[in-house]
């Protein structure tokens, strides 16, 4: 009887245990060191956190969850200077300690200072706000995580950017577009009565990366969100992430004024129009009090928008801002236009829209840009509207969600591309003015500063469908937070939070996190290609894609292959792209010589033969690229094979089986592309590489009418 209760007990424990990824980073494993144990327990005997406020009771459960899973024990609540004391800088205890704390400190930066005072050792955190506090605990608790030492704390962090924010492209009947972790965890029909326990762990995980807002919904907006029947559902979702500093903002439909007000006309500069917003918006603000305002996606494809009625686009935001105004609510106004009608280069249409409208928005407009002039490929330039806008707010809209990375079934470190894209100097505002520097304010002066992401979350139990995809979440709300952490110091973080403090392992993790993007353009897109991917659910390549009812959706208007070679000429010669850049850049885009080969073809037509700079011809390095990805892939998995008895056999094995998909998948995109090209080419793969072991006819014929992620009207 006795075995059979034991050999229960541990069946339910295992069960308990199970490493299903919904924890993410926020796992709080007991640690195995009793050593360490015993040194984190000296800096933390006991905790004081003076007050009561729903973020104060948040950040007391969050450490006694943390501080118990991980040492084993809850310290001590006292009311005095002992142990670790969380408080805002205006209450009495911390006045009691002469802190000098740093004026710029801001309203959600924070404090660790590890002090002595009246001869006994006191952890301090303290911030201006209870929201500081909130992200100071989960500072303090991920210190623990990744085993740092608590003691001679001095830690000073406040966020370079201001607005964190995610996009959701949730849609209001549960689907997400783009999205390949399953339904929009909105549950929009049980909302207001019914709060998920998933909303309050979603709160936790943003606040824990420092992520301070929430688009709940798709940019392709349905107006209905705005209509009472779901503003009470929005209030619900504002309520349960007040506490945790995330405030909430709603998708706004530029023809909401026609369908849910009635009015004949959305036109911006029509008074009734104008009446409309205005109280459309006061009623939002009754529901939410500390709404934060729209994104817009207007005149893009097929979106209603203020060109409709032959307004701009700066017209159509102002509308929108000045009804904000009163509420200090703002206007995230997207940049991502163009038209098929519009017979130039597509990637040149947004700046040549935005640029002639510099200085024409209001204050509370913020132009949001996607990270480069194309759509989220695996690989872009930076967008040339950074820093070419003077007295316009710009912010960046990077995706996490793998639209065309691989969605959820290929590891693809995003940090990296995120890293490149923010570490490129504009030269708009001389020497240095980064991607990065524009958007923190610190090269234009902008005070309204903002980062974006198009989010991967969903559903599944494991949140974002790939466990690795977690990375990009968490390294999406780092970067907004401090864009100069490296991508590594990202990544080592977060493999210690996630998977273990194995110094070995954590290496070898890192490695494959730190090669997984090249790898990634490699198989897809190298030296510069793009827009090479399957027709509408953007799954896989499909490089023959042509002949369709908009040539701008086709993959032969990027890639351009004849039997001379490949590329897109937008040099001077071609379609001049390159002019909306500094002249710094454009010298170096226009020159063949000079371009780095990673934007090759996205700015020259280059013969087959020509030679490289390795000294391959350019078909002998497409193949050479394409082979290299996939067998970066290979690489990852034996790497992920040996790390089995270091790694819970759940997410070892899920992982396994998802490299094993994306190895198959880095081989069908190398072997669809080689043999399509070589259409062109009409050159042998070189021989030292593996025949592909299908034709071109079997990879062209392969059709996806589920894939994840469409859009329903498409
Ligand atoms: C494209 C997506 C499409 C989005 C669009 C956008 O394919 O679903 O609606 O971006 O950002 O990449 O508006």
């Amino acid at each position: 009887m006795r075995i059979v209760l034991l050999s229960l007990a541990i069946v339910l424990s295992s069960a308990a245990l199970a490493e299903d990824g919904y924890r993410l980073w926020l796992r709080y494993d007991k640690i195995a060191d009793a050593r360490l144990i015993s040194q984190y327990k000296k800096e933390l005997t006991s905790l004081h956190i003076p007050g009561q406020s729903p973020t104060l009771l948040i950040i007391h459960d969050e450490l006694n969850r943390g501080l118990s899973g991980m040492l084993g024990y809850i310290p001590k609540p006292t009311t005095g200077l002992t142990g670790l004391v969380v408080a805002t800088v205006d209450t009495p205890i911390i006045q009691s300690l002469n802190l000098h704390v740093d004026p710029n400190l801001g309203e959600e930066g924070f404090v660790i200072r590890s002090i002595t005072h009246s001869g006994k050792r006191l952890l301090i955190l303290t911030a201006k706000t209870e929201i500081g506090l909130l992200y100071g605990s989960f500072h303090l608790l991920k210190l623990i995580q990744t085993q740092q030492s608590l003691q001679q704390l001095n830690i000073q962090s406040s966020p370079k950017i201001k607005l964190r924010i995610l996009n959701h492209w949730d849609n209001l009947d549960g689907t997400v577009e783009r999205g390949y972790a399953g339904f929009s965890l909105w549950n929009w029909h049980k909302l207001p009565g019914y709060i998920d326990d998933r909303y309050i762990d979603y709160a936790r995980a943003n606040a824990s990366i420092g992520i301070n807002a929430t688009v709940l919904t798709n940019v392709n907006a349905n107006a209905l969100v705005l209509t009472p029947a779901y503003l009470q559902k929005v209030a619900a979702l504002a309520n349960v992430f007040r506490p945790y500093g995330i405030k909430v903002y709603l998708t706004a439909r530029f023809s909401a004024p026609i369908e849910i007000g009635k009015l004949p006309t959305a036109d911006p500069l029509n008074e009734a129009v104008k009446q409309w917003w205005k109280d459309k918006v006061t009623e939002i603000y009754k529901y939410v009090p500390d709404f934060g305002g729209f994104v817009v996606k207007a005149n893009s494809e097929g979106q209603p928008g203020p060109q409709n009625y032959k307004r701009t686009h700066a017209d159509g935001a102002n509308v929108l801002a000045d009804a904000l105004a009163p509420y200090n609510g703002i206007v995230m106004w997207r940049a991502f236009v163009y038209d098929d009608k519009e017979p130039d280069d597509r990637v040149k249409q947004a700046y040549t829209e935005f640029k002639p409208l510099d200085g024409a928005f209001r204050d509370n407009v913020i132009v949001q840009v996607k990270n480069g002039p194309l759509d989220f490929q695996p690989r872009e330039p930076f967008h040339p509207l950074f820093g070419a806008l003077k007295k316009t707010p710009l912010m960046m809209e990077f995706q996490i969600t793998q639209e065309y990375l691989g969605q959820s079934t290929n590891l693809v470190y995003l940090a990296n591309l995120f890293k490149e894209v923010l570490d490129t100097d504009t030269y708009q505002f001389g020497k240095g003015s980064t991607v990065a520097k524009v958007l923190d304010g610190s090269a234009t002066g902008q005070t309204l500063t903002a980062m974006a992401g198009v989010t991967n979350i969903g559903t599944d139990r494991n949140w974002c469908g790939h466990p690795f995809a977690q990375a990009n979440w968490y390294a999406f709300g780092r970067l907004a937070w401090d864009h100069q952490l490296s991508s590594q110091q990202i990544a080592v973080e977060w493999v210690r939070m996630t998977f273990t403090n194995d110094t070995n392992t954590v290496a070898s993790i890192t490695t494959m996190l730190d090669q997984s993007w090249e790898a990634c353009v490699n198989y897809m897109t190298p030296l510069g290609l793009h827009h090479i991917m399957g027709w509408s659910h953007h799954y896989g390549p499909a490089p023959w894609i042509k002949d369709k009812h908009r040539a701008d959706w086709t993959s032969v208007y990027y890639h351009k292959a004849d039997t001379f070679g490949i590329g897109f000429n937008r040099t001077t010669t071609g379609s001049n792209a390159v002019a909306q850049y500094a002249p710094e850049w454009q010298a170096v885009f226009s020159s063949r010589q000079a371009i780095p080969e990673k934007y090759l073809l996205w700015f020259h037509h280059v013969g087959w033969n020509d030679t490289l700079t390795g000294g391959k011809t350019l078909w002998e390095e497409l193949c050479y690229r394409y082979y290299t990805g996939a067998d970066q892939v290979k690489q990852m998995q034996t790497t992920w094979d040996m790390l089995k008895p270091k790694i819970d056999s759940d997410r070892h094995e899920q992982v396994r089986q998802l490299l094993a998909i994306q190895y198959q998948e880095a081989t069908w995109w190398r072997n669809a592309c080689v043999l399509y090209f070589q259409t062109f080419s009409k050159q042998p793969i070189p021989a030292t590489l593996p025949m592909p072991d299908k034709s071109l006819s079997f990879y062209m014929s392969l059709e996806f009418p589920y894939a994840p992620g469409i859009k329903p009207q498409w």
